[in-house]
């Protein structure tokens, strides 16, 4: 496709993408200002763009006989999000790129092995939704199960829900620190759960723990600089000497895995040196609840906590008006002895000295007391987590609720220029709910039986996936594990836009539109920073693809369920809008249309800040400092536990001495971008990062070929002398295909044991992905 002539990108990339890539021809030709936007026969359409870095930036984009030829950043109503990056305008290419699935495929080979032979779309539909209904009428809905990946705008939920399939969400991703601060604040997982980030100018400390911002979420890079200018210290806490580490006041390195006990220290000096405030947790927590001495169960009469009036000289149901609370002490009640949780957790947390911290961490003492100070006593401070580093352990609840009650000691829940949690993503901000197509009773999905990171590894009823994306590489860890569990299967089927790794292991494989394509006018709903948007139709399908949409409709009309099913998108969204949420009065499909695919929710202007009316979504309305969930596993608090693998004192570190790391980059959104040809010229292959020290001792040069291995599995790749990586811990970039790999993937040597204590937890357990032991040799032939 004529590509080079007529494309336009603004040149900021230029410099940076220059550089030798065999196939292609000279960037300097692609990069050549077009005459376009002056051209009568060009068509502008917008769209927004739905890969997950979170970003979900608005295109303006500029047709011309029938072909994307320019991409540019929509104006949002407020102008500071009108952006767009690298990966933004390498659509230019990867929308005709040649890894498109141009057809619909039929696996010929062995499952697993990638032979495809291709078929029409009526026998891909017909062989599908035939087995389908084989499995639903043998065994029941609950046999099939759907997934989709991260940047999938229409899961094909309701063909599920028709279907009675099981289907789950957040399987294991990013749920780690949430699901621990969820029994803290009641926080939801993705909703807003701290202070939207244009609040960082009124904080005083930014503690940024294991949290890459300015590259994870670069639309906001803007925000993280204003804050700083505003006088705000930033710290970051990485392992890893990270791009965000390059702009912070600080940097704290630390041995992976072991925030909990730097967090515990820190509430360890907030309690030595009175730097709690006594009245808001007084007021907003559970710290005057009691803790029984027998069964460490918290104190009721009938079915009301109590809590010690000081007023009165009685027990009083917490939330008895005009009480005043007790907040410290020892009392009994019928001869059982009753402790604050307060005076408990100062307890709990007498041991976690910053000497004890120190020796775990590898964090000097005097820096943990700094850190505390600086905390505490500075005025509001955010404490703002990632989800790709200390998320992905498995004892990362732990953390999650450690975060949660040191921000609740200091007042920085509710609080201008605080906050507690994930803050990536703009996720913190300004939300309303959709409304759901309305489908009859009668339909039903299936109650998921388990976390689906389960299905590869314990006895359920599953027989059929149908994935939309990358899921079953992407979303699984310990790839040989996943390929066993495929195999068990009846049926596979895979909907994407790519040949990535999961399509390997499909039966039946449909090819798919990008965001630039469709064939309707209007499609799906979004909102993010603040604004809704909407994709208006930039260009036919290419090839034989199809939306999701238009694919969920003809299965269902092939198993006689279309007419359940709305007849275009713009009916869905229409749908979606009904009977709005405030922020989305007045917002209709319509008004969409005449604003260029985006408007500003009606939001307040100033900076979403959560919980500022100090109530809680938990059972008391209150900060809890006390789980009595997770006492079953002798966790009412949160304490340190070294890592369940990536330890020295595990038999394993002996083989396996390094901890490997899966960061997320800017030259990919995880799986997605692999095969940008555009930023392959920047980076063409996935590198093995390690510590010059490392490699030294293990005889690597720079560049050489390396294996990096376990017992689960193998991947080779080159290794880079990477002097920001903290000795101990190797690091490769998640998401690669495997086609970039010399060998293997690095999925094949990731951890995917699931912690008991994460079931009860409001998502299951996490993935601990980044809880993972190799060793690195050098490749043959390398
Ligand atoms: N460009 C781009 N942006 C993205 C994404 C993408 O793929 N590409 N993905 C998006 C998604 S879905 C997610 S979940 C987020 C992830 O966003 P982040 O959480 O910011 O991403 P990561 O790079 O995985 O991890 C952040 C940092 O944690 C550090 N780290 C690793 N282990 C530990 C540890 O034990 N303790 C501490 N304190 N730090 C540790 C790493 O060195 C890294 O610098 O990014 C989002 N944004
Ligand atoms: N080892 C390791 N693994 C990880 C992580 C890690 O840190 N380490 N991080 C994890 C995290 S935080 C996340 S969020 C996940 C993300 O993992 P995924 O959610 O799987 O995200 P992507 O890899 O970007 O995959 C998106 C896929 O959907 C396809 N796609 C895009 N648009 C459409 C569409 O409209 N319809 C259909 N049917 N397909 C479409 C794309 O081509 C691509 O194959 O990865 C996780 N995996
Ligand atoms: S990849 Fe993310 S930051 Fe880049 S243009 Fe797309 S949505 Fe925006
Ligand atoms: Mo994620």
């Amino acid at each position: 496709m004529g590509l080079s002539r007529r494309t336009f990108i603004k040149t900021g990339l230029a410099g940076a993408a220059l550089g030798a890539c065999g196939a292609l021809p000279p960037v300097s030709k692609w990069l050549r200002q077009t005459d376009a936007a002056a051209d009568p026969q060009e068509k502008v359409a917008y769209t927004y763009h739905p890969p997950n870095c979170g970003g979900r930036c608005s295109f303006k984009c500029t047709v011309k006989d029938g072909k994307l030829v320019k991409i540019e950043p929509n104006e949002w109503p407020d102008k500071r999000h009108s952006l767009i990056c690298l990966r933004g305008l390498s659509e230019l290419e990867r929308v005709y790129s040649p890894d498109r699935i141009k057809t619909p495929l039929k696996r010929v080979g062995e499952r697993g092995e990638g032979k495809f032979v291709p078929i029409s779309w009526d026998e891909a539909l017909t062989t599908v939704a035939n087995k389908l209904k084989e499995l639903k009428d043998k065994h029941g809905g609950k046999s099939i199960y759907l997934k989709a990946s991260s940047g999938v705008e229409h899961p094909m939920f309701s063909l599920a829900t028709m279907l009675g399939a099981q289907f789950t969400n957040h399987a294991g991703i990013d749920i780690g620190l949430s699901g621990g601060l969820h029994q803290v604040t009641g926080a939801g997982l993705f909703g807003p759960m701290n202070n939207e980030v244009t609040d960082w100018v009124n904080a005083k400390t930014i503690l940024l723990l294991g949290n890459n911002f300015l590259e994870t979420s670069m639309t906001d890079a803007q925000f993280f600089y204003d804050a700083k200018e505003a006088g705000a210290k930033i710290i970051a806490i990485d392992p890893a000497y990270s791009t965000t580490v390059t702009r912070c006041d600080q940097w704290i390195s630390l041995r992976p895995g072991t925030d909990t006990a730097l967090i515990m220290a820190l509430i360890n000096q907030v309690f030595a040196n009175k730097w709690y405030h006594e009245d808001y947790l007084r007021k907003n927590s559970t710290a005057p609840f009691l803790i029984r001495a027998d069964d460490k169960k918290l104190f009721k009469a009938g079915d009301k906590y109590q809590v010690w009036d000081k007023n009165s000289g009685s027990f009083q149901p917490y939330d008895a008006p005009g009480i005043h609370a007790e907040l410290d002490g020892d009392f009994s009640a019928d001869g059982v002895k009753l402790q604050t949780v307060f005076a408990a957790l100062r307890e709990h947390a007498k041991d976690c000295t910053p000497a004890w911290a120190a020796k775990i961490t590898e964090v000097s003492e005097q820096v943990i007391k700094d850190l505390a100070k600086q905390y505490a006593t500075a005025g509001p401070a955010v404490l703002a987590w990632g989800w790709g580093g200390p998320d992905k352990w498995y004892h990362a609840d732990s953390l999650g609720r450690a975060g949660g009650i040191l921000a609740a000691l200091t007042g920085n829940i509710g609080r201008v220029g605080g906050g507690v949690g994930a803050a990536n993503h703009h996720l913190p901000g300004y939300f309303a709910p959709f409304k759901g197509w309305p489908l009859p009773k009668e339909f039903r999905p299936a109650k998921p039986e388990m976390p689906a990171t389960d299905f590869p590894q314990k006895p359920n009823s599953v027989r059929a996936v149908i994935i939309q994306g990358n899921t079953l590489n992407q979303w699984l860890a310990n790839a040989n594990q996943t390929a066993a569990w495929l195999k068990k299967l009846d049926l596979v089927v895979v909907v994407d836009i790519f040949h990535n790794d999961t399509v390997k292991y499909a039966d039946l494989v449909l090819p798919t539109c990008t965001n630039f394509e469709m064939e309707y006018d209007y499609y799906n709903l979004q909102i993010r920073r603040n604004h809704i948007m909407t994709m208006q139709k930039v260009i036919d399908p290419l090839f034989e693809s199809k939306t999701d949409f238009q694919i969920e409709k003809e299965l269902a009309a092939k198993l006689g369920l279309a007419q359940y099913l709305p007849k275009t998108p713009g009916d869905l969204i229409s749908a979606r809008l009904k009977d709005p949420a405030p922020p989305l009065k007045g917002i209709t499909l319509e008004t969409l249309k005449a604003n260029r695919c985006i408007q500003r929710l009606n939001a307040p202007m100033e900076p979403y800040r959560g919980n500022m009316n100090q109530v809680y979504n938990t059972p008391t309305k209150k900060i809890q400092l006390y789980s009595e969930v997770l006492l079953p596993f002798g966790a009412g608090f949160p304490a340190y536990e070294e890592p369940q693998e990536a330890s020295p004192q595990n038999p394993l570190f002996k083989k396996y001495p390094l901890q490997f790391s899966q960061a997320h980059t800017r030259y990919r959104a995880h799986s997605s971008f692999s095969n940008a040809r555009w930023i392959l010229q920047i980076i063409k292959e996935p590198k093995v990062e390690m510590n010059p020290k490392d490699a030294q001792k293990r005889g690597l040069k720079n560049g050489d070929l390396v294996e990096v291995f376990n017992d689960r599995g193998k991947f080779q790749a080159r290794y880079q002398a990477t002097p920001e990586m903290r000795p101990g811990s190797i690091r490769v970039s998640e998401g690669w295909w495997s086609k970039y790999f010399a060998a293997g993937n690095l999925q094949n040597v990731t951890n995917s044991a699931n912690n008991p204590r994460g079931y009860p937890l409001s998502h299951g357990p996490v993935i601990p992905f980044n809880d993972t032991l190799v060793e690195v040799k050098k490749a043959g032939g390398g």
